[in-house]
C-alpha cells in the first residue's frame, strides 16, 4: 500500500507538519496484519519528513507500537505487560489500545491492529506532549462501537438536489460521471482522515436510493467493494442504503412485502453475493415509508417486519441495518391542526419496542423534526429501551448555513448527547446509543454488547448493546474537503464525539485548530482566533435565524436563506401559527398536540408549562403572545429583535477576526474563509432584516431600544 500523496487537496487535520513529533523521534512498530502495515507506512512516510526512522530492535527506541501477540516484544512493552499496567491491558477489545510513557519511552499496546492505528494518532494529537513527562498506563476504547458517516451520495447528478443530496462541497469523492470516480487516492485520503477521528463505518449513498444507486447492491457490486478495498486499511467497513423495492426493481419479484418467502429469499441470495464479494461488508442503511421512499406499509407490515426482513438477511454474516426512523407524512392538511410532524417518529415506532432484531439498528434523528437549528431531544430515544438505537446527526449543515456560515456544531451535539431523559439521576442520550449500563461506561471507555435488558424501567432501565453514532457527511470533492475550510471541524468533531461522547467541544475544537495548522506561523496567534470565531458559532447563527426554537423559516427546497412564511401553509408539516397575537406550535398535552406527553418525567412536565419550559424552546412547545415574558426577563418580541442585531454584529465581528488573521495561514484558504464571511455577513443581515420586519408588521410591537427595522 501507498500512502496517497495528493499536492492539490488539502490535508486537513493530517498535515505532514502534525507528524514532526513522530518523524523525528526512532519508532518500533511491531505486529502482523493490514492495519499494522498502515500504522509502518504512517510511521515510514513521517520519519521520512523529519529525519527519524525505525529503531533497532535491539537497541533504544522513542516510540514503541506493539500488539500484545507479537514475539518477542520490545523491552518497553514487556515492562508495560509485567509492570503495573497491567490491569488496564484487559479487555481492550479490537479497537481499543493502551498508551503509557516510562523510562523515556511511549508505548501503545493493543490486542488488535485497529486499537495500534488508534493509539498512533493519539500520539500524533499529542505531538511533543507524547515525548514529554512519564505517563501512567491508560486504555482507550471507544464508546461507541459503530461510528458511522453517511454519505447522501448520487451515482448520477438529480436534476434538483445536484450530485450530493444537501451537498455543500463539490461533487461527490466516490462517483463521477455516472461510474465509479477514477481518483481512488482520493477515497483512501478521505479514509485516512476518518480514521484519525475514531469514525469506523461508511454508508456510501444516498438514503433516498434513485434508480441508478439501487443497482449497487447488484450489478454494481464491484464499485462499493472497490471503495472498500480503499478503505480497509484505515479499519473502515462499507455500508449501503438500499431500496425497500429491491425486490421488484432488480429481482423481477411483484413483491417486496417483507413476508412474503420469495421475497425473503431474495435478500438472502442477494446479501450472500454482497459477503462473497465484500466479506467485511457492515450492513444496509433503509429509508422506508418516508418522503416517497418505498416500504413496508404498502403490505400493510409494520417497520419491524421490514427490518428483521434484512436484519435476518444479514445476520449469517455478521451484518447490520440501520432502520431510519424519519417516517412522516410530508402530504399533510395544514388546515388540519390535529396533525403534528414532531410527533410522527414516536407514534410509528414506541409501539415497536422489543419487536426489533438483535442485529437490527434503529437510527433515530437527535430531534422529531428536522435537523433545525434548535430543537428538543427525541423522545423515540428515551421510548425504545428493548431496541438498539443510533442517534443520528447531520454534519452537513443543511440547515445551519450550508457551509457558506461558520457554524461549529459539537457544541448542539453535546448538548444532545449528555441531556437526560428521566432527569438528572437517569442515564444521558450517549449512554443510550453506547449502550453502557451506567453513566460512567461512556467516558472513553468500554461498549457494552450484551443481551437486550428490555426492561422499560422508569429511569431508563439498563437499556440495550446500544447502536452507536451516525452522522450525514459533509465532505466532497472540493479541495478543502468540505467548502467552508472551517466546516472540517465539524467532521473532526463528530468522530471524536462518537469515540469519547464527553469530550469538551471546545478542547475538541482546539485540538483540531492544533493539528490542522500545525504549520501556521504563529499558531498560538490564529489559534486564539479561530477559537473566537468558531466556538459560540452555533449560537451566533441561532441569533440571526429563526427564533427560540420555532425552526424551518427558510427558503423551501433548498432551505438556504430567510424566507418567513415559505412552508407556512404547505403539506411539510412545519409551521410556526404566527399572526397579530402571538407566535410558535402549541405541542402540549392541555391544549395542542400532546407532543410533550412523548417525554417521560420530569421532561414531560417541564416542557408542557411555557413557565418551566427552557427559553430556547418556548416557541416549539408553546404559542404564546409576543409580549409573553421570557425566563430572561425579556418579552418574545423584544428578544427576537435583540438576538438579531446582535446575531448579525456577531457575524460581522466574525468577518473583522478573520481579517486580521490573513497571512497566518495558506493564502487560499485565508481567501476561501474570507469569501464565505462575506455572505454569511450579507445572510445574516438578510435574516436579521426580514425576521425582525415580519414580526414588528406582525405584533405592532416597536422595538425597545428605537432600532430601525427595515
Ligand atoms: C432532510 C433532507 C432530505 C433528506 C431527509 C432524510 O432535507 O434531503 O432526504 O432529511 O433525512 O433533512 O431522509
Amino acid at each position: 500500500m501507498t500512502t496517497p500523496d495528493l499536492t492539490d487537496v488539502h490535508p486537513a487535520w493530517l498535515p505532514p507538519e502534525a507528524f514532526r513529533a513522530i518523524g523525528s523521534r526512532r519508532t518500533l512498530v511491531r505486529g502482523d496484519g493490514l492495519l499494522a502495515e498502515t500504522v509502518r507506512e504512517e510511521v515510514a512516510r513521517a520519519s521520512a519528513l523529519y529525519g527519524g526512522g525505525p529503531a533497532d530492535p535491539a537497541g533504544p527506541a522513542d516510540l514503541v507500537l506493539a500488539l500484545t501477540t507479537a514475539t518477542p516484544l520490545p523491552p518497553a512493552a514487556q515492562a508495560l505487560l509485567d509492570g503495573p499496567g497491567a490491569d488496564e491491558l484487559a479487555g481492550l477489545g479490537d479497537e481499543g489500545y493502551v498508551l503509557a510513557r516510562h523510562d523515556g519511552v511511549t508505548v501503545v499496546l493493543a490486542d488488535a491492529a485497529a486499537g495500534l492505528l488508534h493509539g498512533l494518532f493519539h500520539v500524533v494529537r499529542l505531538g511533543e506532549r507524547a515525548f514529554g513527562a512519564a505517563r501512567p498506563a491508560q486504555a482507550h476504547r471507544p464508546a461507541m462501537r459503530r461510528r458511522m458517516l453517511d454519505h447522501w451520495d448520487n451515482i448520477d447528478v438529480h436534476p434538483v438536489m445536484g450530485q450530493v443530496e444537501r451537498g455543500y462541497s463539490g461533487g461527490s469523492i466516490f462517483w463521477r460521471d455516472g461510474a465509479l470516480t477514477g481518483d481512488l487516492a482520493r477515497v483512501r485520503a478521505y479514509g485516512r482522515l476518518l480514521a484519525a477521528t475514531g469514525v469506523n463505518a461508511i454508508s456510501v449513498n444516498n438514503v433516498n436510493v434513485h434508480a441508478t444507486e439501487a443497482h449497487l447492491l447488484t450489478d454494481r457490486l464491484g464499485d462499493v467493494a472497490a471503495i472498500a478495498d480503499e478503505l480497509r486499511p484505515y479499519g473502515i467497513r462499507v455500508h449501503l442504503s438500499v431500496n425497500f423495492a429491491s425486490p421488484i426493481a432488480l429481482g423481477g419479484l411483484s413483491t417486496a412485502d417483507p413476508l412474503d418467502a420469495d421475497v425473503r429469499a431474495w435478500w438472502a441470495a442477494t446479501t450472500e453475493r454482497v459477503y462473497a464479494t465484500i466479506p467485511d461488508f457492515g450492513g444496509y442503511v433503509v429509508k422506508a415509508d418516508s418522503e416517497g421512499q418505498p416500504g413496508p406499509f404498502a403490505y400493510e407490515r409494520t417497520h419491524a417486519d421490514g427490518a428483521n426482513m434484512l436484519a435476518d438477511a444479514l445476520a449469517p454474516h455478521g451484518g447490520v441495518v440501520h432502520w431510519r426512523a424519519f417516517v412522516y407524512n410530508h402530504r399533510q392538511d395544514w388546515r388540519d391542526r390535529s396533525t403534528d410532524r414532531a410527533r410522527a417518529a414516536f407514534d410509528h415506532f414506541a409501539p415497536l419496542d422489543g419487536q426489533f432484531r438483535d442485529n437490527a439498528i434503529l437510527q433515530v434523528k437527535h430531534g422529531p423534526l428536522d435537523f433545525q437549528t434548535r430543537e428538543p431531544v427525541s423522545p423515540v430515544i428515551a421510548a425504545m429501551p428493548s431496541t438498539r438505537l443510533a442517534v443520528e446527526l447531520q454534519v452537513t449543515q443543511e440547515y445551519t448555513g450550508q457551509q457558506r456560515h461558520v457554524c461549529y456544531l459539537a457544541p448542539m451535539w453535546s448538548e444532545v448527547l449528555g441531556f437526560r431523559p428521566w432527569g438528572p439521576d437517569g442515564r444521558d442520550v450517549a449512554a443510550l446509543a453506547t449502550g453502557g449500563t451506567a453513566d460512567g461506561s461512556v467516558a472513553d471507555s468500554g461498549t457494552a454488547d450484551g443481551a437486550l435488558a428490555g426492561s422499560g424501567a422508569a429511569d431508563g432501565g439498563a437499556g440495550g448493546p446500544g447502536g452507536g453514532l451516525v452522522a450525514v457527511s459533509n465532505v466532497g470533492d472540493d479541495r478543502f474537503w468540505t467548502g467552508h475550510p472551517l466546516a472540517q471541524a465539524n467532521l473532526y468533531a463528530f468522530g471524536r464525539l462518537a469515540w469519547a461522547p464527553r469530550l469538551d467541544p471546545g478542547a475538541v475544537l482546539d485540538e483540531w485548530i492544533g493539528l490542522t495548522f500545525a504549520a501556521s506561523r504563529d499558531r498560538a496567534a490564529l489559534g486564539r482566533t479561530l477559537h473566537e470565531m468558531m466556538d459560540g458559532s452555533w449560537h451566533t447563527y441561532e441569533r440571526y435565524t429563526a427564533p427560540l426554537g420555532v425552526g424551518f423559516m427558510v427558503r423551501p427546497g433548498h432551505h438556504y436563506g430567510p424566507d418567513v412564511d415559505g412552508y407556512e401553509y404547505t403539506p411539510w408539516g412545519t409551521y410556526h401559527f404566527a399572526d397579530r397575537d402571538g407566535v410558535g406550535v402549541d405541542r402540549t398535552r392541555a391544549t395542542g398536540t400532546g407532543y410533550t406527553g412523548q417525554y417521560p418525567e420530569p421532561w414531560s412536565e417541564v416542557y408542557e408549562s411555557p413557565e418551566s419550559c427552557p427559553d430556547e424552546l418556548l416557541l416549539f412547545f408553546h404559542h404564546v403572545p409576543y409580549g409573553h415574558v421570557l425566563q430572561s426577563g425579556s418579552t418574545v418580541v423584544q428578544h427576537i429583535y435583540d438576538t438579531h442585531f446582535a446575531g448579525a454584529e456577531q457575524a460581522a465581528e466574525t468577518r473583522l477576526r478573520w481579517q486580521k488573521a490573513e497571512g497566518l495561514v495558506d493564502p487560499a484558504l485565508w481567501a476561501r474563509v474570507k469569501e464565505r464571511l462575506d455572505e454569511q455577513v450579507r445572510s445574516a443581515e438578510e435574516w436579521r432584516d426580514q425576521v425582525n420586519a415580519y414580526f414588528l408588521r406582525k405584533s405592532g410591537v416597536p422595538d425597545a431600544h428605537g432600532r430601525r427595522i427595515h
